[in-house]
C-alpha cells in the first residue's frame, strides 16, 4: 500500500500553511505524525519552526548537512534547525540587526539540544577570527561545563536544566563569532538538597564521584558510592542507563580547561564540601540545645574550605542576631540547625555555580566591536507538572508563561506589522491571550509574588498557610485561581488545603505553599556568612563578600529577583529580531519511534500552534519576497525565462498572469508577493515539478 502513496501523502506538507485543512486540528497532528514517522522531526508555520523531539539520533546533523543549509533559502529545502540557524545568521548579516531565537516547550522536549545544534552550526559553518579561533571552541565547551553543575536527571528528562540560560553570540563585521555572555536563571537550588524519588542531585556530583582518580577523592576524603552521601540519596536513583557520568566527568574537565579554567581544585573542594555538609548530623541534648555528632565532616569541612572549624561548629548550631543594637546569640534546635545547615549548602552550591559563569563569561568576552551585531539563544526549563509542585515549579512555570506571553505579542505583533509595511489589508484572530496569567503572578500589590513578598516582611505570626490565606482573600474568583474553597463556603474535596492552583497556559497545575515562605525568604543565618567569608577558598570568598554581613538591609526576595531578572530579559529580547523554535514532546516514557496523539495535541493547543497558523493564514498562506518567488518559478513563463530583465513587481506580475493567477488569489506587497490560497501555490509547484525533467534537478519545496 505505502508505494501507492505519493511522496506528499507519505510525508505531508513541510509548512503547516501548506494543508489544505488549516482549521483542523486533527489534520495539523496528521501531518505531525506522518512526518515523524519518516523521521522528519521538523516542519514550519511560516517561519516558525515546530520540532518534534525524535528520542534517538538522527543522521541529518553532519557537517555535510551544515554545508547543504548554508546561504539557501527556507523554502528550498527540508525544514531543519540549521535553516533557521542560517537565516538568522543571514537576517542579522543583511539588516544588521540584532537576532535572538527563542525555542520554548515543556521539560524533555527538545529545547537544549536545539540550542546546542544551533550554536554547533554557527561554531562549525562561521568564518573563523583569525586572532579568535577558539572562540567557537568556547563557546561550545561552556555547555558540558554548565549543564554538569545546572542539569539534572528529573523524571521528565535525564538531562532536564535546572537554570535558565540566555546567551548572546557576538559576531563581528565580517560574520565570524568574536565573543558571548551569558546571562543565568534561578537555578533550582532545593535540589542540593533534596531529590524527588527517581530524581538526582546535579551531574557533577555523580560525575565526580564516578569519574574523579583514586588521589582526588582521597584529597576530597570521598567514597565512590553516592549511596553514602545524604545529599545524593533521597531519589533512590544513583545511577541512569542513559547517562555516563565517567565519561561526561572527562568531558567536563576537558571543557573546563578549554575555557582556561584554572580553579578546579577550588570548585571541587566546594562540590566536596557539599556532601560532607550534608552528612553533618546534629544530635539533641536534655535541655533541647543542638550538638554536631559527625566531627570527621567538620573537619573534611575544615580542611576543604580552609575555615575555622569552631566557628562553623558555633554557625551550624547558634544563631545570631542582632536586637536592639545589640548582638545576641540564641541556640538553634535540631529542626533549624538542619534547616540552616542545608541552607548553607544551597547558598554555597547556588553562589559557585554563579561564580562559573561569571568565569565562563569573562573566557568569552563581549568585544567593544564597531559593527558587531549578536545573535541571542534562550534555553529556559519547561512548563512542568510533577506530583507535588513547589516554589520552583511555580517559578519555572511562571517563566514559561512569559515567554509565551512574548510569542504571542510577537508573532502577532510582527504579522500586523508585515501587512502594514507591505500595504496589505489585515483580518485579526482570536486567540488566548496569557497576560492574565502573567498579572496574576507579578502585578504589583496583588499579584501572588506581592502577597508573598508582603507575608515574608509582615511581623508576626506568618506561616505558609497564612500566605495562602491572603491569597484566597485577594484572588478568590480570579479566573485562573482556585483553592480549596468553593464560591458557596464549601470545600473542594479533590484539592488538599495546602493548595492553589493555577489554570496555566499549559494546563492546570496545583501548587503546595509549604516551604513558600522560606524559599522565597532565602535567608542564609548571618555566622554563617561570616564564616564562608573567611575561607580561604578565593571562589567562595568572592561569592561570600563582607558587605553583606555588614549590610543589614534586605535583599530582594527570591521571586522578586526572579521577576525582575524575566523582565529585563524580556527587554532584551524586545529589543531584537525573534525567531522561534516550538519543541514538542512525543511520549512521556522518553522513546524513540512513540508519538502519544493526546499528549501532542494538548501541546499544540496550549502552544497556540493553531491560532499560529490561522494568523498565519487569516490574510494570505504564503508570502515570498519577488525576487525568490521570480527566482524559483522563472521557467513556467516564457517571458520570466531564463532571466527577467525588468522590475522585480513587473517580472512577479507576468508571471502570475501567465499562469492563470485570478486577482483574489494574491496580492502585491512593496517588495513581497502574498498569495491567498496553498492550493494557488500547489498548482504552481506542480507545475513546475512536470517540468523538471526540462530544467534540470530543482529542489522540492514540498515533502
Ligand atoms: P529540554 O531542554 O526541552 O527539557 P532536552 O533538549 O534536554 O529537553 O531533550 C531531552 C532529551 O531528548 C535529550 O537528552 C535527548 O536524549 C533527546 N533529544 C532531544 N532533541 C533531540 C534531537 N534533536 N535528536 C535526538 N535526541 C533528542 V528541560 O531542560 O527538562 O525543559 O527543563
Ligand atoms: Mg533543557
Amino acid at each position: 500500500m505505502e508505494s501507492a502513496l505519493t511522496a506528499r501523502d507519505r510525508v505531508g506538507v513541510q509548512d503547516f500553511v501548506l494543508l489544505e485543512n488549516y482549521n483542523s486540528e486533527a489534520a495539523f497532528i496528521e501531518n505531525l505524525r506522518r512526518r515523524f514517522r519518516e523521521n522528519l522531526v521538523y516542519t514550519y508555520i511560516g517561519s516558525v519552526l515546530v520540532s518534534v523531539n525524535p528520542y534517538k539520533e538522527l543522521e541529518i546533523y553532519s557537517k555535510q548537512q551544515m554545508e547543504r543549509y548554508r546561504g539557501v533559502s527556507f523554502y528550498e529545502i527540508s525544514p531543519h534547525i540549521y535553516a533557521l540557524s542560517d537565516n538568522t545568521y543571514r537576517a542579522m548579516r543583511t539588516e544588521r540587526k540584532d537576532q535572538c531565537i527563542l525555542i520554548s516547550g515543556e521539560s524533555g522536549a527538545g529545547k537544549t539540544e536545539a540550542s546546542k545544534k544551533i550554536l554547533l552550526y554557527y561554531a562549525v559553518t562561521c568564518p573563523a577570527n583569525d586572532h579568535m579561533a577558539a572562540l567557537g571552541d568556547r563557546l561550545l565547551q561552556s555547555n558540558p561545563v554548565l549543564e554538569a553543575f545546572g542539569n539534572a536527571k528529573t523524571l521528565r528528562n535525564d538531562n532536564s536544566s535546572r537554570f535558565g540560560k540566555y546567551m548572546d553570540v557576538q559576531f563581528d563585521f565580517r560574520g565570524a563569532p568574536v565573543g558571548g555572555h551569558i546571562l543565568n536563571y534561578l537555578l533550582e537550588k532545593s535540589r542540593v538538597v533534596h531529590q524527588n524519588h527517581g530524581e538526582r542531585n546535579f551531574h557533577i556530583f555523580y560525575q565526580l564521584l564516578e569519574g574523579g582518580d583514586d588521589d582526588l577523592l582521597h584529597r576530597l576524603d570521598l567514597d565512590r558510592n553516592p549511596q553514602n552521601y545524604k545529599y545524593l540519596v533521597k531519589g533512590n536513583c544513583p545511577r541512569v542507563s542513559s547517562i555516563s557520568d565517567k565519561n561526561n566527568w572527562k568531558t567536563v574537565m576537558k571543557a573546563l580547561s578549554v575555557i582556561g579554567f584554572s580553579d578546579e581544585e577550588k570548585l571541587l573542594n566546594i562540590i566536596a564540601s557539599v556532601l560532607h555538609l550534608g552528612n553533618t548530623h546534629f544530635g539533641e541534648g536534655e535541655e533541647g540545645e543542638t550538638h554536631i555528632t559527625t566531627e570527621t565532616q567538620i573537619r573534611n569541612l575544615e580542611k576543604l574550605l580552609g575555615v575555622d572549624g569552631s566557628a562553623l561548629r558555633e554557625a551550624l548550631t547558634h544563631k545570631k542576631l542582632t536586637a536592639k543594637g545589640e548582638e545576641m546569640i540564641s541556640p538553634l534546635n535540631f529542626e533549624q540547625a538542619m534547616s540552616a545547615r542545608d541552607a548553607l549548602a544551597k547558598a554555597m552550591y547556588g553562589r559557585t555555580f554563579t561564580w562559573l559563569v561569571e568565569k565562563i563569561n569573562q573566557s568569552l568576552a563581549l568585544k567593544v566591536n564597531k559593527g558587531s551585531s549578536v545573535i541571542g539563544l534562550l534555553d529556559i526549563y519547561g512548563f512542568e507538572v510533577l506530583q507535588h509542585n513547589s516554589f520552583e515549579q511555580f517559578c519555572i512555570n511562571y517563566c514559561n508563561e512569559k515567554l509565551q506571553q512574548l510569542f504571542i505579542e510577537l508573532t502577532l505583533r510582527s504579522e500586523q506589522e508585515e501587512y502594514e509595511t507591505e500595504g496589505i489589508a489585515w483580518e485579526t484572530v482570536k486567540y488566548f491571550d496569557n497576560k492574565i496569567i502573567c498579572d496574576l503572578i507579578e502585578e504589583k500589590h496583588k499579584g501572588i509574588i506581592s502577597i508573598l513578598d508582603e507575608e515574608c516582611l509582615r511581623p508576626g505570626e506568618t506561616c505558609d498557610i497564612s500566605f495562602l490565606e491572603k491569597l484566597e482573600g485577594t484572588l478568590g474568583g480570579h479566573p485562573h485561581f482556585v483553592t480549596h474553597k468553593l464560591a458557596n463556603g464549601k470545600t473542594r474535596r479533590v484539592m488538599s488545603r495546602e493548595e492553589f492552583r493555577l489554570l496555566h497556559y499549559a494546563g492546570e497545575v496545583n501548587y503546595n505553599v509549604n516551604g513558600f515562605m522560606d524559599k522565597n525568604n532565602d535567608l542564609l543565618n548571618r555566622n554563617l556568612k561570616e564564616v564562608m567569608c573567611q575561607s580561604d577558598n578565593q571562589i567562595l570568598n568572592h561569592c561570600f563578600r563582607r558587605e553583606e554581613v555588614i549590610d543589614q538591609k534586605r535583599p530582594e526576595m527570591a521571586a522578586t529577583q526572579f521577576k525582575n531578572s524575566l523582565m529585563k530579559l524580556m527587554e532584551i529580547l524586545m529589543s531584537k529580531e525573534p525567531s522561534y523554535v516550538r519543541c514538542i514532546k512525543p511520549n512521556d516514557a522518553k522513546q524513540p519511534g512513540r508519538f502519544d496523539e493526546v499528549l501532542v495535541r494538548h501541546q499544540v493547543k496550549y502552544l497556540g500552534l493553531m491560532e499560529n497558523l490561522r494568523v498565519r493564514r487569516a490574510g494570505f498562506a504564503y508570502r515570498r519576497r519577488f525576487e525568490a518567488f521570480l527566482q524559483r518559478y522563472k521557467p513556467l513563463c516564457p517571458d520570466t525565462w531564463p532571466n527577467w530583465h525588468g522590475k522585480l513587481a513587473d517580472g512577479v506580475s507576468t508571471l502570475v498572469n501567465h499562469l492563470g493567477y485570478k486577482a483574489e488569489e494574491y496580492k502585491l506587497g512593496r517588495s513581497k508577493i502574498f498569495i491567498r490560497f496553498p492550493k494557488t501555490l500547489f498548482t504552481t509547484e506542480d507545475a513546475l515539478e512536470a517540468k523538471k525533467p526540462d530544467i534540470g534537478n530543482f529542489l522540492i519545496v514540498i515533502g
